[in-house]
């Protein structure tokens, strides 16, 4: 894998920010987009747009054959089994909602348990907590080892015979864990309850199959993979989604409608209310046969080798505290520098071009672990170099002369 050819396909990525190239760390927010994508989607409103599964017309088959064939595209992807496994939503935060609020809702009881981990993004927090609220279940958590990585012991330890969901990230935005998810899933469902993973940072990095993980939900964000904002999917094996009722209810998603009783379309259209997101969907479509013919054992090889150089030169940095496990990690490190706050390094690395994430990354409760009121992320993606990881390590280094007195 070339990241220097491959950078030449993300414009964005050829500009000058501040006076300086753009070395642009922060993917695990959002990732860039590739030319393939962004005209698939010019094409796509040039040529083809028109709403979907609605008109006789053209433009209307046009455009439910791309939205459709996007579906296909992430249910290859995922290797799920069924197309109708693949609901669209906006993302991986609507993608949990729909579980916890359809799915949790409908399965849990006073006395019940949901079992998640204080790594969690509170995408992965909120939605149990209300959900436990709501129905009387406890909120239980995996506790973290001192490295922030999960023992099996632990896990086993935590799930019981009343837990009912156990919802775990699959890569943390925070720590760079790479969670036991398929281990987690099958102490999970030896106690009948069912597994859900935070897909949103690994599906970007990594080879993801849903059946060999055999979990039951599967969340994630297009935007973290090359396609644009506001389109994501939910995986969820079909026998469960098939007796889920729908959160929300209005045009697409129903079958018959009389004037006190409504009856629903089949999945997946049954979770699509409304207008869906067509051009995200050509976009997400794009992005995988993109991410596809690089190769995602590429990208997670290029990155791990990139996170181990970054791992390298930042120890050159004395003052420098990296958050996680020190192994092999995929393509992001959380860190901060002496006592500067994270928001004063991300600002003098802004300055000098370089663009990482700094703040608590919606994860307060592992701040709250980690003794950190805030942190410092940098994070790669297949257009990443060692180059980047020179500017990210020599500026960091004039930060910290530019902070000296804060460091003491
Ligand atoms: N889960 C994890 C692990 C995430 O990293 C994020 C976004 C989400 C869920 C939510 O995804 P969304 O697309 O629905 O917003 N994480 C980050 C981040 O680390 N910095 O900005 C967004």
């Amino acid at each position: 894998m070339n990241a220097l050819e491959i950078r030449k396909l993300f414009p964005i990525l050829h500009q000058e920010v501040n006076g300086h190239p753009l070395v642009y760390l922060d993917s695990a927010a959002t990732s860039q987009k590739p030319v393939q994508v962004i005209e698939a989607i010019k094409q796509y409103y040039e040529r083809d747009n028109a709403n979907v599964h609605r008109g006789v017309h053209t433009l209307g088959s046009r455009a439910t054959d791309a939205y459709e064939g996007a579906r296909e595209k992430v249910q290859r992807f995922l290797h799920a089994r069924h197309t109708e496994e693949i609901i669209f939503t906006r993302g991986t935060t609507t993608a949990l909602n729909l579980v916890a609020s359809s799915y949790a809702r409908s399965v849990c009881r006073e006395g019940d348990e949901i079992v998640i981990t204080p790594m969690e993004h509170h995408s992965n927090l909120i939605p149990w907590q209300q959900a436990a609220k709501a129905t009387g279940a406890t909120l239980k958590y995996i506790p973290l080892q001192p490295d922030g990585s999960i023992s099996l012991t632990d896990v086993e330890n935590t799930i019981t015979d009343k837990t009912k969901i156990v919802s775990v990230v699959y890569v943390s935005n925070v720590l760079g864990v790479v969670n036991p998810v398929k281990e987690i899933a099958a102490t999970a469902h030896r106690h009948g309850a069912k597994m859900v993973v935070d897909g949103a940072q690994s599906t970007p990095h990594m080879k993801v199959d849903v059946q060999d993980l055999d979990c039951d939900f599967y969340a994630l964000s297009g935007h973290k993979m090359c396609a644009p904002t506001g389109i994501g999917a939910l995986y969820g094996k079909k026998e469960l989604l098939e007796n889920m009722e729908p959160i929300e209810y209005g045009g697409e998603m129903i079958d018959f409608v009389d004037l006190y009783e409504s009856t629903w379309k089949d999945l997946p259209w049954r979770f699509e209310g409304g207008t869906p997101i067509i051009a995200g969907a050509v976009g997400l479509g794009a992005a995988i046969d993109f991410l596809q013919d690089i190769g995602l054992e590429n990208i997670h090889h290029h990155e791990e080798k990139l996170a181990a150089y970054a791992m390298d030169r930042l120890s050159e940095i004395p003052d420098l505290v990296i958050y996680g496990p020190k192994g092999k990690r995929p393509g992001l490190i959380t860190f901060n520098l002496g006592d500067v706050h994270p928001h004063d390094v991300a600002t003098v690395l802004d300055a000098e071009g370089v663009a990482v994430r700094a703040g608590h990354h919606c994860c307060q409760p592992l701040m709250r672990w980690l003794k950190a009121s805030a942190t410092a992320r940098a994070s790669f993606y297949l257009y990443n170099t060692e180059q980047d990881i020179d500017r990210l390590t020599d500026a960091l280094k004039r930060t910290k002369e530019y902070f000296s007195h804060a460091i003491g």
